[in-house]
């Protein structure tokens, strides 16, 4: 039933595929509505909210230590890929770059075309998440979130907002596109964490 594209995990795989997952042949697309064109000459990234206003280019995020990752990516909707190759800034390299008010325990993931997600400033500081301009050493293509996204291994994948230009400083929890739309407010695979109780 799961056809050509899908495969059930071997077992050496299997301890690194969480519950109610299959494994993706490819590397699927899944973006809800359409892909924004962005232009790197233009492109911009803020952040605000309990942060001190500021505002990045491309050539700002070129000039932070670039830094290769090898991660695992778990949709949803039920497939993974593994050992998925990225190049990019790390959030904790990022993150000397700005000043942020203590009292920030959340923020909201902003992007070019409108959608959000939310995640707690202690699942977003961990030290394996990433900004990534590089997919399998290619320019990272539009529809996989190009030029620039963020990758968040630990949670769904749709914490790992496409398009990512900016991030809001919360001192409360606040809830995203999908999150309000009965997503799990924090998304853990391993746990299962798909939809809110609520
Ligand atoms: N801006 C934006 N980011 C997004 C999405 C989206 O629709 N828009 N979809 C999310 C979901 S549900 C998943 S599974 C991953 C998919 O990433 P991919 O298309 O590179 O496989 O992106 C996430 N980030
Ligand atoms: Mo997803």
């Amino acid at each position: 039933m799961l056809g050509k594209f899908f495969q059930k995990p071997s077992s050496e795989l299997k301890d690194r595929v969480p519950p109610g997952q299959h494994l993706a042949s490819g590397f699927p697309v899944l973006t809800y509505g359409q892909t924004p064109t962005v232009d790197i000459d233009t492109w911009e990234f803020k952040v605000w909210g309990l942060a001190t206003p500021k505002t990045f280019t491309w050539e700002d995020f070129m000039a932070m230590p670039q830094t290769e990752f090898t991660a695992d990516f778990h949709c949803v909707t039920t497939w993974s890929k593994l050992d998925v190759k990225w190049r990019g800034v790390k959030v904790t390299d990022f993150m000397q770059q700005i000043e942020v008010n203590p009292k920030a325990v959340h923020l909201m993931e902003h992007c070019y075309g409108g959608y959000t997600t939310n995640i707690s400033m202690e699942d977003f500081l961990r030290e394996e998440n990433f900004f990534a301009h590089t997919l399998f050493d290619e320019p990272l293509p539009s529809d996989h979130g190009g030029p620039m996204r963020l990758v968040v291994p630990h949670l769904y994948a749709w914490k790992s907002a496409k398009w990512i230009n900016g991030l809001e400083f919360l001192d409360r929890t606040d809830l995203g596109f999908w999150e309000r739309n009965g997503y799990h407010h924090r998304g853990e695979p391993w746990a299962e964490e798909r939809y809110s109780s609520r």
